[in-house]
């Protein structure tokens, strides 16, 4: 049971209990929780096993907590399980969908008896939805196309989900008796952005049933299923799929690159071992026998070349190790046999960071606080983006204010003069693409930041042209989360991203990379092609806490998926260098 999963079962019972009807301060009362819930650094289940008093956390009530306790203890909350006897969980799933609020879950649900988005599929398709009171033809034709959206985002996970929910496999799984070492495979180690299931490898000699049965008998699993002594699998309560094979010493490195693919990567390399006579599987690679068919062999059978490590299979089919991020025939096969491989940028060359908010806009530390855990991961510099004026539910900042913070920016400065703090603002690209502060501000402000935040339903034309204008302005520097998709919750706005790459190119324009697992914006192939152009890119984290810093590096996997190098990415310049960069142009 991780925090994902308390946070899960809370919202769960939020919104359950909207649909019926409850409270409201009570459903706002868990919402609060959830969100202390997710920021917690600590697990829950290790805080209730030492009896510590969760009431001390913010927006933890006696009831909330109790609930919390429960569920760690049990495995499940009542109060949760009551209201799940009138409503059901299911019914969540339709709110999901954008325009159908717990009002017309429940009507749906009363009236048709709709539990899920199939059931509303099938209730739309013979027209008894438009009928009911509430639901016109317009809502039910937004309702086809919320169903649309829907369907390409269901059954993935984010990267920081999945890496919190198996976390607790990962424990159980370094007591599985005789398994000597556990990684993780797929398109988890190739750092995708979401997730469909985890590819667990262990290593084990001889009969690989105990570990097998070691694996399935973990606690958080709601399903399971052996199925023989080297495979097995789980399903957790969250839904995510965890896979295990068990490999003996000699195929693990096999193993690992045929887990880790992508399913595309391999092929590509059994191709080429065929022309040179070889034979690549999950257990080795293997010289084919003259005149035999390799298709009747064994699947040890021909000479064992390697196996045990990645780069000993790499290294019999004349590659150079191929990092998991690259793997996905995007050109890494060919790179790899002629010695071109990039050296991807990592976290350590990372000198600043250049997007966060403070307590001035929708932040929840200071300024100082913010410095100094800049200071503390080893940046020399970072920039303050507070919100612009436009943003009002956010606090951004108008002129007048912008101008007292730089006074505490000042202060700062001095009080923590181990690293250079950029003065700067995230600011609005209004609907008309004109920007959310007056020049004389943008003039006096070390970097700026802009992007979009409202009318994201613009069509493509009129929203190119606004992101356009708003780069045309001189005093840009750095276009932040481009297309302004949140991954599974909001599909990136209508944007011709070719044409604002070539922009970016030509008017020495910056683009953010969002490190934010729930953003990872731009994508890895728009930033892969702004490589391509030689447009700068810079990761960012957005930070709105502390806390939140530390997402840099999903930022970075991903740059490495779009094959960046520390030369592509501003942000690993020295403090003088980056200040060279931003006297660049004459603003
Ligand atoms: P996912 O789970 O959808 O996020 O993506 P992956 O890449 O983790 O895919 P998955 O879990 O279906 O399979 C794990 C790896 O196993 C995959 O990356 C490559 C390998 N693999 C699976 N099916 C095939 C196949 O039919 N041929 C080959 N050559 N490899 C495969
Ligand atoms: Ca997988
Ligand atoms: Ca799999
Ligand atoms: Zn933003």
């Amino acid at each position: 049971m991780e925090n994902l999963d308390v946070a899960r079962e809370l919202t769960l019972l939020a919104d359950l209990l909207e649909i019926q009807g409850a409270n409201p301060f009570r459903i706002r009362a868990y919402r609060n929780a959830v969100n202390t819930v997710e920021g917690l650094s600590r697990p829950l289940h290790a805080m209730v096993a030492a009896r510590e008093d969760l009431t001390e956390l913010p927006a933890i009530g006696e009831n909330v907590a109790a609930h919390i306790v429960e569920l760690i203890e049990t495995g499940s909350i009542g109060r949760l399980k009551e209201v799940e006897a009138e409503f059901p969980r299911s019914l969540v799933e339709l709110m999901a969908l954008p325009g159908l609020g717990p009002k017309k879950a429940r009507k749906l649900f009363g009236a048709l008896g709709i539990r899920t988005v199939d059931d509303l599929v099938a209730a739309l398709d013979v027209g008894t939805v438009e009928k009911l009171e509430g639901f016109g033809t317009k809502s039910v034709e937004k309702l086809r196309h919320a169903i649309g959206d829907h369907r390409k985002h269901t059954g993935r996970f984010r990267l920081d989900e999945v890496e919190q929910l198996i976390a607790g496999v990962l424990e159980h799984m370094r007591h599985a008796p005789g398994a000597k070492r556990v990684e993780v495979a797929g398109s988890f180690r190739r750092r995708r952005e979401t997730i469909g299931d985890v590819d667990l490898l262990a290593q084990c000699e001889g009969d690989g049933t105990p570990v097998v049965e070691h694996f399935v008998a973990f606690e958080g699993a709601a399903r399971a299923e052996a199925a023989g002594p080297t495979k097995g699998s789980i399903v957790l309560g969250s839904g995510l799929q965890v896979d295990l094979r068990v490999v003996p010493a000699r195929s693990f490195g096999a193993a690992l690159v045929y887990f880790t693919g992508s399913k595309d990567h391999n092929v590509a390399i059994r191709t080429r071992s065929v022309r040179e006579g070889l034979r690549v599987n999950e257990w080795g690679v293997f010289r084919v026998p003259e005149g035999a068919d390799p298709d009747e062999l064994e699947k040890e059978g021909g000479e064992r070349l390697a196996g045990k490590t990645e780069e000993s299979v790499y290294k019999a089919l004349g590659m150079a190790w191929v990092p998991p991020e690259l793997r996905e025939n995007r050109g890494e096969v060919e790179a790899s046999l002629a010695g071109k491989l990039p050296r991807l940028v990592e976290l350590d060359d990372m000198r600043g960071d250049l997007q966060m908010h403070s307590t001035w806009s929708d932040g929840k530390a200071s300024i100082e606080e913010m410095a100094r855990a800049c200071a503390d991961l080893g940046y020399e510099y970072f920039a303050i983006t507070d919100h612009s004026q436009a943003m009002a539910m956010l606090a951004g900042l108008d002129p007048k204010r912008a101008r007292e913070q730089w006074k505490e920016i000042d202060q700062v400065r001095e009080r923590v003069p181990e690293i250079e703090i950029l003065r700067s603002a995230e600011v609005d690209i209004l609907k008309d693409g004109t920007l959310d502060l007056p020049d004389d501000i943008l003039e006096e402000l070390d970097i700026v930041v802009i992007s979009v935040h409202s009318f994201m339903d613009q069509d493509r034309k009129t929203m190119t042209d606004r992101v356009l204008r708003a780069m045309n302005h001189p005093a840009v520097d750095i276009l932040a989360h481009p297309t302004g998709r949140q991954l599974n919750k909001r599909e990136p706005f209508a944007l011709d991203v070719e044409a604002v790459l070539e922009a970016a190119a030509e008017l020495s324009v910056a683009v953010e990379l969002n490190a934010n697992p729930r953003r990872l914006d731009l994508s890895d192939a728009h930033v892969h092609r702004a490589k391509e152009l030689g447009v700068p890119v810079v990761i960012s984290t957005d930070a709105h806490s502390p806390a939140g810093l530390s997402d840099m590096r999903f930022g970075v996997d991903q740059a490495g998926r779009a094959w960046l190098e520390p030369k592509d990415v501003l942000n690993t310049r020295s403090a003088k260098q980056f200040r060279k960069w931003l006297a660049r142009k004459p603003s």
